[in-house]
């Protein structure tokens, strides 16, 4: 345990920075770090009110076999154990879907769809497909969904202290910076657009989630938004990333997981990063992207 008057110190040393050790944001919504939410009576309430939780992720061409298997397989092993969960799978080739036995309480369903041309589309369209799927099939089948990038492996238990009504994701490169630098749409032309020195965290699309009401929500928000840039010949920044970035800058999440929920391995500035949760595969990007 540190004493008050150690950290104290710590925070001499390390500049007070945005979101870190931040457990409340201006808004009251929580900021889920580990060692913030007692397990023992969350699993005792949620043993009461029995829930299902989905979870989306999409693959198409080189990254169903470069990231699925073990997205899926470390998915089993840590998302939600103890909880039913559908892993819903985006595919763009059926055949190439991988075997995999899941354990109990896991659903997996598997859904082709077509492939786009350009990889900013392919990220982009998810929240075409995701919306979709929500209203066809998965709001009656589950009662909290995560969409989460399959370029992502857990390696530790990521359970129901993350469920919420909407659910956004720090950003591991941007959590301590400074308002006025993170990458958010800076063109006003564009639908993204976030004003300098406005905003609140920069979150990470590589994982929302929410109800699927409030899912469904960002989903059609944000395809809104890439679709009027589309029309008016611009894309943001960072495609829907940017898109989702607005979206919660307009409707606060009602909780924000740390960046343990999806931290890049490879940094090195571990401090208060004590229990990871998801981490960002390796990323080879020379043979990965190169056109699709
Ligand atoms: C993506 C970029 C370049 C070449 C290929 C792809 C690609 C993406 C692909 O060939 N196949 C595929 O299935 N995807 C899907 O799109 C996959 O689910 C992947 O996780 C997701 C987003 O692409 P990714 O993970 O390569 O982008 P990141 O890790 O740089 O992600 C952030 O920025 C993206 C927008 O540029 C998204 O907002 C993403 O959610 C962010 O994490
Ligand atoms: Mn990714």
């Amino acid at each position: 345990m540190n004493s008050p008057s150690k950290e104290l110190k710590l925070s001499d040393w390390f500049s007070p920075s945005q979101s870190m050790n931040l457990t409340t944001t201006n808004w009251s919504a929580p900021v889920v770090w580990h060692g913030t939410f007692n397990e023992e009576v969350l699993e005792q309430y949620y043993a009461k009110h029995k829930i299902t939780v989905g979870l989306t992720v999409f693959a198409v061409g080189r990254y169903i076999d470069h990231y699925l298997r073990k997205f899926i397989l470390s998915a089993d092993m840590f998302f939600m154990v103890g909880h039913k969960v559908i892993i819903y799978v985006l595919i763009d080739d059926f055949s190439r879907m991988p075997w995999i036995q899941l354990s109990p309480l896991r659903t997996i369903k598997v859904f082709e769809i077509k492939r786009e041309k350009r990889w900013q589309d392919v990220s982009m369209m998810r929240m075409k497909t995701i919306s979709e799927h929500v209203v066809d099939h998965i709001q009656r089948e589950v009662d909290f969904l995560f969409c989460m990038d399959v370029d992502q492996v857990f390696v530790r238990k990521y359970g129901v202290e993350t469920l919420g009504e909407s659910v956004a994701q720090l950003h591991a490169y941007w959590y301590k910076a400074d308002l006025i630098k993170v990458p958010y749409e800076r063109s006003e032309l564009s639908e993204a657009y976030i004003p300098t020195g406005m905003g609140d965290f920069y979150y990470h699309a590589a994982v929302f989630g929410g109800t699927p009401t409030q899912v469904l929500n960002i989903a059609r928000e944000c395809l809104k938004g890439i679709m009027n840039d589309k029309k008016n010949s611009i894309e943001a920044v960072w495609h829907d990333e940017s898109h989702l970035n607005k979206y919660f800058f307009l409707h606060k999440p009602a909780k924000l997981l740390s960046p343990e929920y999806c931290w890049d391995f490879t940094r090195t500035d571990i401090i208060n990063i004590r229990n990871i949760k998801l981490s960002w595969a390796k990323k080879d990007y020379k043979h990965l992207r190169v056109k699709l």
